[in-house]
C-alpha cells in the first residue's frame, strides 16, 4: 500500500510502501478513494503548523470502510465515509455541548501511530490521524462520518476540509443574514468555499480579494460580486471600503494565515463588523489592534476552526447543498492527480495554478 511520508521539515514526501496495523477496538480501516491537496499539509511540511516528522500526511479524504474494529457502532464494512480530521467523539466537555470542533481526543489522534514502514518503525497520520496522503488508514470511528450519495468521491473528499472549512466559516461561525455584505481574503480552496457560502446564505454583496487574477475569475463564477486584486500597490481596505459606500463590509474572512491580512481583513469591517480569521499564521504571530477603535466602534473579531462545524450532521447538510446545485465542488477540483505528483501540487498550489489539486487513488 502506497503512502506519502513526511521525512523531514521544509523535504519533499516520500512515497513508500506502507503496512498498516488495526482496525484495533473503535477503529475503522478505510480504503481512500481521493484525497484533496490542502495548503495545511504543505503549512506542517513548512513548520506553521507545528507536527513533528514522521508522519504520513494528508487531511481532506474520502472513501468506504473496508473493516470495522470490535466495539465499532457508527459505521459498518461498505459505507461510504469523509474523514473529519477533527474528531467528534460525541462525549467530551466540549463535543457534550455542541461544539464537536473542538473534541478533546484531537490531538491524542494525531499521535497514534498505525502505519508500518519497511524498517518496521510506526508512524502515524498526522492532523488528528486522518493520513488521507495514504490509499488506506487506520482511523477512530470518531474521525468518519457516513455519507449517503452518488456525488462523485473526488468532490466529497473537498469537504474532509476546505469546504467544511470555508461555508462553515459564513453559515457557524458568523451566521451570515441574507442581505449582508461579506468579504473574503483569500481565495484558494478554503476562500472560495466561503465565497459559496456567502452565496448560500443570501449575502447581497462578496467581494474576492486576492493576489492573482486567475483566482478572482473563479470566485466570480461562484459567487462573487465584485473582484478586488491585492498586491502591487493597491490597498484592498481602501477597494472594499469604496464598493460598501465608504463603511466597510459586515462580515470580513481571513483565508491565508497571515498577520498583515488579518489587518486588512479588521480594516474593511465597518462599524460593529465581524472579522472571521479562518487562515493560521505561523505559532510565534501575534495580532494587535487598537483597542480605542475595537471598543468605539464595536468591532468583533472571531476565531474559526473547521467552520465550528458539527460534522456528524454537517457533512451530509453540505452534500445536500451539491446535490441540489447550491454548492458546486466540481469547480474546485482543477486537478486530478496521482499520489507520486504530491510535491508537484505543493508546487503548484505555492505558484497559484490550482483551487485543489485532488489525488485520486482509483
Ligand atoms: N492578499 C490576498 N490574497 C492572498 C495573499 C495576499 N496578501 N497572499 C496569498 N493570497 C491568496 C493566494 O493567492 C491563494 O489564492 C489564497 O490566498 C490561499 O489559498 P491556498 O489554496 O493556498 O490555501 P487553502 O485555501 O488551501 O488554505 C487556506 C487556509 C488559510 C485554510 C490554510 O492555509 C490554513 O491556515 N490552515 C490552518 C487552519 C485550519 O483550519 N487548518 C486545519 C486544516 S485546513
Ligand atoms: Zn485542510
Amino acid at each position: 500500500m502506497r503512502g506519502a511520508v513526511y521525512v523531514a521539515q521544509n523535504e519533499d514526501l516520500v512515497v513508500e510502501d506502507l503496512d498498516l496495523v488495526g482496525p484495533g477496538p473503535g477503529e475503522v480501516l478505510v480504503h481512500f478513494a481521493a484525497s484533496g491537496v490542502c495548503h495545511s499539509d504543505l503549512s506542517v511540511v513548512n513548520g506553521t503548523i507545528p507536527l513533528p516528522p514522521p508522519s504520513v500526511l494528508g487531511h481532506e479524504g474520502a472513501g468506504t470502510i473496508e473493516a470495522a474494529g470490535e466495539g465499532v457502532t457508527k459505521v459498518k464494512p461498505g459505507d461510504t465515509v469523509i474523514a473529519s480530521f477533527i474528531p467528534a467523539c460525541g462525549s467530551c466537555w466540549h463535543c457534550v455541548r455542541g461544539e464537536t470542533q473542538l473534541c478533546e481526543i484531537n490531538m491524542q489522534l494525531s499521535f497514534t501511530p498505525h502505519f508500518k514502514r519497511a524498517d518496521g518503525s510506526m508512524i502515524p497520520g498526522s492532523i488528528g490521524g486522518t493520513g488521507t496522503f495514504a490509499e488506506k488508514a487506520i482511523l477512530s470511528q470518531h474521525s468518519v462520518v457516513k455519507i449517503e450519495t452518488a456525488v462523485p468521491l473526488e468532490q466529497l473528499a473537498l469537504i474532509g476540509c476546505g469546504v467544511t472549512t470555508g461555508v462553515g466559516a459564513v453559515l457557524n461561525t458568523a451566521k451570515v443574514e441574507p442581505g449582508a455584505t461579506v468579504a473574503v481574503v483569500g481565495c484558494g480552496g478554503v476562500g472560495q468555499s466561503a465565497i459559496q457560502g456567502a452565496r448560500i446564505a443570501g449575502a447581497s454583496t462578496v467581494v474576492a480579494v486576492d493576489t492573482v487574477q486567475s483566482k478572482l475569475d473563479a470566485a466570480q463564477k461562484l459567487g462573487a460580486t465584485h473582484g478586488v486584486l491585492a498586491g502591487e500597490g493597491q490597498d484592498p481596505v481602501a477597494a472594499v471600503k469604496e464598493i460598501t459606500k465608504g463603511r466597510g463590509v459586515d462580515y470580513s474572512f481571513e483565508v491565508i494565515g497571515n498577520v498583515k491580512t488579518l489587518e486588512q481583513a479588521y480594516q474593511m469591517t465597518r462599524r460593529r463588523g465581524v472579522t472571521v480569521a479562518v487562515g493560521v499564521p505561523r505559532m510565534e504571530s501575534q495580532y494587535s489592534f487598537q483597542a480605542f477603535d475595537l471598543i468605539l466602534n464595536e468591532k468583533q473579531v472571531r476565531g474559526c476552526i473547521y467552520g465550528s462545524s458539527q460534522v456528524a450532521s454537517e457533512f451530509q447538510r453540505l452534500v445536500t447543498f451539491v446535490e441540489t446545485g447550491q454548492l458546486d465542488l466540481g469547480a474546485m477540483v482543477s486537478r486530478v492527480i496521482d499520489l507520486k505528483e504530491v510535491n508537484d501540487a505543493f508546487r503548484a498550489m505555492e505558484a497559484g495554478e490550482v483551487i485543489r489539486s485532488v489525488i485520486s487513488y482509483q
